[in-house]
């Protein structure tokens, strides 16, 4: 699977996923349900105010049949639902609608009434830029704020699930920093020089993993040259880790607006992949991330 939409087929083969949506009454998630409800890709629960759900489905000449609307207009108990549908397994996937991350991933989080699986929550984008002919992926640009060494080794991770499930068998995985030796005052360096050795004793597994390296040597070999930087990440980097959520957040932006790239994310960890819509994006990249949710559980870690 070279491209992302080889991804939305791939998704599309295995049946259309049941989606359940926490808060649903929000325009983006029900235009791109639509899209995917059209092309055999998922069907939804909308979870929330169901009169506003029915008029922004009217808006898009769509008609919601009853029994995927479920009637909550207070937010945290139309997450509470939404949650519900998947613990009892009505749905394999749960998205967020009007609701903030930070209080999804509360409830996610919930000891008793939430969907803990005992790992590290992150979310993992995959992207395609014009010239480069197969699909790459970035973490974490949207969970963890200002990740641990023990909490980059789970991003990694959670990075190299996505891989593998994508058809990437042997990723090799990036850890971004400003260059290539290990400053003691930078402490992003230290982590990458920390996460190599795990990679090397068998602690991070199912990648080469290699850090910390500047951003252009893994995207041009003049640069590895100049620099005399050998690698096996040169022009060849199948993920990208920077340190942290603003550089990694930064990174995507300028993935999708400097370089006209394409994406679509998940969120991966709990016991079902977490959909996480944003207003800003592309209606493509919205079905990309709901094929890339329904690809990782299918895949044989995801209940691990
Ligand atoms: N995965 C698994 N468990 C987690 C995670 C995670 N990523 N984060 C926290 N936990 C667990 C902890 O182990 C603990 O048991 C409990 O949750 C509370 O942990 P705290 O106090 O460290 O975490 P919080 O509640 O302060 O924050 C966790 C959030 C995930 C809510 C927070 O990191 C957040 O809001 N992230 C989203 C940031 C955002 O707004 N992104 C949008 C665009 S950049």
């Amino acid at each position: 699977m070279r491209r992302l939409q080889d991804l939305v087929e791939a998704a599309r083969q295995k049946g259309p996923a049941t989606v359940a949506i926490a808060a649903a009454h929000d325009p983006d998630v029900v235009e791109a349900m639509k899209t995917a409800e059209e092309i055999g890709l998922a069907r939804g629960i909308f979870v929330g105010n169901k009169a506003k759900i029915q008029a922004l489905a009217e808006q898009v000449s769509w008609k919601i049949p009853d029994d995927q609307l479920v009637d909550e207009r207070e937010e945290s108990l139309a997450l509470r639902k939404a949650i519900g549908l998947v613990r009892d397994k009505t749905a394999s996937l749960l998205m967020k609608g009007k609701i903030k991350t930070s209080a999804l991933m509360h409830g996610v989080l919930d000891r008793e009434a939430g969907l803990r699986a005992g790992r590290l929550l992150s979310q993992v984008i995959v992207f395609q830029v014009p010239g480069i002919d197969r699909l790459m992926l970035m973490s974490d640009a949207a969970i963890n704020i200002a990740p641990t060494l023990a909490q980059k080794a789970e991003i990694c991770r959670n990075a190299i699930e996505v891989a593998h499930a994508i058809g990437i068998t042997e990723p090799k995985l990036a850890l971004l920093c400003g260059l290539e030796f290990v400053n003691p005052d930078m402490p992003a360096t230290l982590d990458a020089a920390a996460l190599t050795m795990m990679n090397r004793r068998g602690q991070i597994t199912g990648a080469y993993v290699e850090g910390p390296i500047a951003m252009d040597v893994p995207l041009s070999k003049f640069a590895a040259d100049r620099k005399g930087i050998n690698s096996p990440l040169v022009e060849q980097t199948d993920i990208f880790i920077p340190p942290d959520i603003e550089a990694a957040n930064i990174l995507y932006r300028a993935i999708l607006y400097f370089a006209n790239g394409e994406s679509g994310g998940v969120v991966i960890g709990a016991k079902v992949p977490l959909i996480l819509l944003s207003r800003a994006e592309t209606p493509e990249t919205k079905i990309h991330s709901i094929a890339i949710a329904i690809l990782m559980a299918q895949s044989p870690q995801a209940s691990s």
